[in-house]
């Protein structure tokens, strides 16, 4: 609490403490009092004064009732102890830590993200190796971030499978849904090396002719490496993975209008097909 402290008007006396400042003029003090030197003709040639300085008793300079010896911000009146702290990046308590309580101090969907505030976030992508059952009838790849649908539905033509994804018929949460593309199909494919993503087998959407041979189709892969399938299934085990079937991706063979590529998981390997049926595993982007 600041006052004002003000001297008792003896001109030339030292004060001590604090910045002291010529506040107040009154005129006369000498005269009226008579004292010596005053003019003996009356005239007010004498200009009397008062100083004075701010009275800080606890030295609280930003007056937040908080003494600038245990305030953590002397000259913030809105930051001192018993303050309510809030997502800014700054303790605003002066309890030594900034945004205590973190996402707690933000509404439902929000994070704290210090000085930036309470931003608004969205699922994000799992991490590890293992593919994440989303259990909403969809599994999430943290390789990739892409969402699968975990059990496929009956086989269909190809051009049916093509409007069975996007129409999304089954109701799969999210949008985008889409037939994969060869790259994307393969992207499921583990334990066989030649054939997963980034193998020797050359056939991605953007080259669907490159290495139309061996490795693609005659993958020799040992049956031992996937995650929770049956021996033999070249898939995670988090999607209803053994299907001994060939599954439709959405890339033409070469460019041909009738052929377009596809993969067993029984086998890991590719093959190019214009199959009446075929089995079906749709994704989205995620998350
Ligand atoms: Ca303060
Ligand atoms: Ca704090
Ligand atoms: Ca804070």
């Amino acid at each position: 609490m600041a006052l004002l402290l003000w001297n008792g008007g003896e001109n030339g006396r030292v004060f001590r403490g604090g910045s002291w400042v010529v506040s107040k003029n009154f005129v006369g003090q000498g005269e009226a009092a008579g004292r010596a030197g005053g003019d003996p003709a009356g005239r007010n040639d004498e200009i009397g004064f008062r100083c004075c300085r701010t009275l800080d008793a606890d030295a609280d300079t930003d007056h937040d009732f908080d003494a600038d010896a245990t305030d953590c911000a002397p000259a913030d009146a809105t930051v001192h102890h018993g303050a309510t702290e809030t997502c800014n990046g700054n303790d605003d308590d002066c309890n030594g830590t900034a945004d205590e309580g973190g996402d707690a101090l933000c509404l439902p969907g929000e994070a704290c993200q210090g000085a930036a505030g309470c931003v608004a976030v969205g699922p994000t992508c799992p991490s590890g190796t293992e593919m994440v059952d989303n259990g909403d009838g969809t599994v999430t790849d943290p390789a990739t971030c892409f969402v699968w649908q975990k059990t496929p539905p009956e086989d269909r033509a190809y051009s049916d499978a093509v409007a069975y994804c996007q129409n999304n018929p089954d109701g799969l949460p999210g949008a985008g849904w889409h037939l994969p593309n060869i790259s994307e199909l393969r992207s499921l494919i583990r334990g066989c090396p030649a054939t997963a993503t980034g193998g020797i087998c050359g056939v991605v959407d953007i080259c669907p002719n490159c290495g139309v041979s061996s490795p693609c189709l005659s993958p020799s892969c040992s049956s031992t490496s996937c995650t929770g399938c049956p021996t033999g299934y070249y898939i995670d085990g988090h999607l209803d993975c053994n299907y001994s079937d060939w599954f439709w991706s959405s890339s033409p063979m070469g460019g041909s209008a009738y052929y377009s590529w596809i993969i067993r998981f029984d086998n890991g390997g590719l093959s190019y097909g214009g199959l009446i049926g075929g089995g079906i595993r749709c994704l989205r982007s995620g998350p």
